[in-house]
């Protein structure tokens, strides 16, 4: 099958999602393999009010129906598409999230209310999976400094650890299908929960985070591989101690607590040098990889005198 780039979109477009959909058969033939069929029923998601943030890259957004058709959520099955056809099966409303550990104030908060005080912004931001594929991502959302700082870190708080729920009626993955050790779980030191570039995004694309994307509340850290921006948080501890995380308890030997993008220390079965672009067409080239995926900058003191091919 031969498939044909769309027109390049205008930056100042792209974040507009009704742009998006005056323009989604061009969009249909870039996506490709994508299934139209989900994006219909998106459109009623509720738009979100936001600050436009300096943190945001320049970079041309992935079309919608990428971001939100080609997809990692194992809750939902292994496939790419899995997670589009299946996520809505999950009941987002209510949620709550359990704040716990070493913080002042403790409790089961109802998402609302850990969003309603948040100053949320849209974070434009580079999107890099340990599996060699890469997206720029308009999320919305707001720093986890912000909420951290309203629930009060006590001094012994020297983690961050977060889970996904687990409701195997509601997600198949969890009925067999995918053999992980539920609830997913992640986990930030807590400078890098504290950095700005860290957030929770309860959006993209200027709504509400559709489910395949880890509705209702999800992580974003964009320095590190994908698997750290842990989906559908229910539960977020402050410890003393480093938490586990899903991946690394999986196979050690293969992913590790910082997962820090690092194009020069290579996944035993994917080389990080370099990344594709799932937009573009099915042809993009790959573009080289950057370490920490292009925010050195802002992150790589955090990581000083710390021998980084230690620490994939
Ligand atoms: N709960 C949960 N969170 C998860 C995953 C998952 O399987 N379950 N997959 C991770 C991986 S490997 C990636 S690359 C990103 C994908 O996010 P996206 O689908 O919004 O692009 O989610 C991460 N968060
Ligand atoms: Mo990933």
């Amino acid at each position: 099958m031969l498939i044909k780039d769309a027109d390049p979109i205008k930056s100042s477009e792209i974040t507009s999602k009704d742009a998006f959909l005056n323009r989604r058969t061009l969009l249909a033939g870039t996506a490709g393999l994508i299934a139209l069929g989900a994006t219909s029923k998106k459109a009623e998601a509720a738009k979100l009010s936001f600050a436009k943030s300096r943190l945001s890259t320049s970079e041309k957004p992935t079309p919608y129906d990428i971001v939100t058709g080609y997809n990692n959520f194992y809750e939902f099955g292994y496939g790419k598409e899995d997670p589009a056809k299946y996520a809505d099966a999950l009941t987002t409303k209510p949620w709550t999230v359990k704040i716990d550990g070493l913080v002042d104030k403790p409790g089961n908060y109802a998402l609302e209310d850990l969003v309603k005080p948040a100053k949320l912004e849209e974070r434009i931001y580079r999107f890099r999976c340990v599996e060699a594929w890469s997206m720029v991502v308009p999320w919305v959302g707001f720093q986890l400094s912000d909420l951290l700082n309203r629930v009060g870190v006590q001094s012994g708080g020297k983690y961050v650890a977060f889970e996904t729920l687990v409701r195997p009626e509601e997600m198949r993955g969890q009925r067999g299908i995918a053999n992980l050790n539920w609830p997913y779980r992640e986990g930030l030191r807590m400078d890098e929960a504290m950095n700005p570039l860290t957030i929770l995004a309860n959006g993209v694309y200027g709504e509400e985070l559709p489910n395949q994307n880890g509705a209702p509340l999800r992580l974003v850290v964009p320095w590190k591989y994908g698997f750290k921006s842990i989906k559908s948080i229910v539960r977020i501890s402050v410890t003393s101690r480093q938490p586990e995380n899903t991946w690394k308890m999986q196979a050690s030997n293969e992913y590790g607590f910082f997962a820090n993008v690092n194009p020069e220390v290579d996944h035993p079965r994917w080389s990080q040098a370099s990344e594709r672009p799932v937009s573009g067409g099915l042809f993009a080239k790959r573009k080289p990889t950057q370490m920490f995926n292009g925010y050195a900058d802002q992150v790589a003191g955090m990581y000083a005198g710390m021998d980084l091919r230690k620490f994939y």
